[in-house]
């Protein structure tokens, strides 16, 4: 059976090719909730009742485990979800800034959605770490948007990654969260903000390493060797043609 991987529109297709490359042998199923997204700026409720519809229909197709390739989702639904679906293993991404701190970074930059820089998940991690790091957790409405709407004016994504980001242009940065999985498509740019070579974490790791686990659990992992594929799916059929577009240029 296949795996659900799911995201309010493209940015999840970030987390399926880190999926795909390290699950070879598995079917992936990759639905886009475009016609609601964005997911960030909603209540907690609502984008419950977004991933609900959306977890209907991956179940509709039989798949064996479902991955929220949404920290938005993640943070505002995945503990409900897990309660309404008992029987599906459900992994979510997380801001990654454990790793960022593990890896040895003090000044650490943490963008995402107003949702999951702003909900107790994301705040209470924070709080662990706070007194011995400097930790800027940065709500960037408009930059999934962005993504979303077709990557197509660089100068404009410019000028709102400088407004977003202009209080921490000047900090001794290093180390980047992108807790967003639709910020990787324009991780260059944001990079391109501050010194060069500093660490940049999308949660890709996590994710995939939570995948393992509970297929391994569920005695759920593909042994064979056939290449796996993806399906797509969307509340906006329109919509899957830039999907396949994103994600045969991450492939390049
Ligand atoms: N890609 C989603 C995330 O990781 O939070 C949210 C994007 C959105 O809905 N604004």
């Amino acid at each position: 059976n296949p795996i659900g991987v799911f995201d309010s529109g493209v940015g999840g297709i970030s987390t399926l090719n880190e999926l795909t490359k390290q699950f070879p042998n598995e079917r992936f199923i990759f639905y886009g909730d475009t016609k609601n997204a964005p997911y960030g700026s909603k209540t907690p409720d609502e984008v419950f009742q977004c991933t609900q519809r959306v977890m209907d229909e991956l179940l509709a197709q039989h798949v064996k485990a479902v991955v929220i390739a949404c920290n938005t989702a993640t943070s505002a639904a995945k503990p409900r979800l897990m309660q309404a679906y008992p029987e599906t293993p459900i992994v979510g991404i997380e801001p990654a800034l454990k790793e960022a701190i593990d890896d040895g970074s003090h000044n650490i930059l943490v963008m995402g959605t107003q949702l999951t820089v702003h909900l107790p998940k994301f705040q209470t991690m924070m709080a662990k770490y706070q007194s011995d790091h400097n930790i800027y957790a940065v709500p960037c409405p408009g930059l999934a948007d962005y993504v979303e709407g077709g990557m197509t004016d660089p100068a404009a994504l410019n000028e709102l990654l400088t407004t977003l980001l202009a209080p921490y242009l000047d900090k001794p940065i290093d180390g980047i969260v992108l807790g967003c999985t639709h910020y990787p498509f324009v991780r260059d740019a944001i990079s391109a903000l501050f010194k060069p070579g500093i660490p940049v974490h999308t949660g890709f790791e996590g994710v995939a390493k939570q995948l393992r686990h509970v297929l391994v659990e569920h005695d759920g992992l593909t042994a064979a060797t056939t290449p796996g594929d993806v399906t797509w799916m969307s509340s906006e059929p329109d919509a899957v043609d830039y999907y396949q577009s994103l994600y045969d240029m991450l492939k390049k």
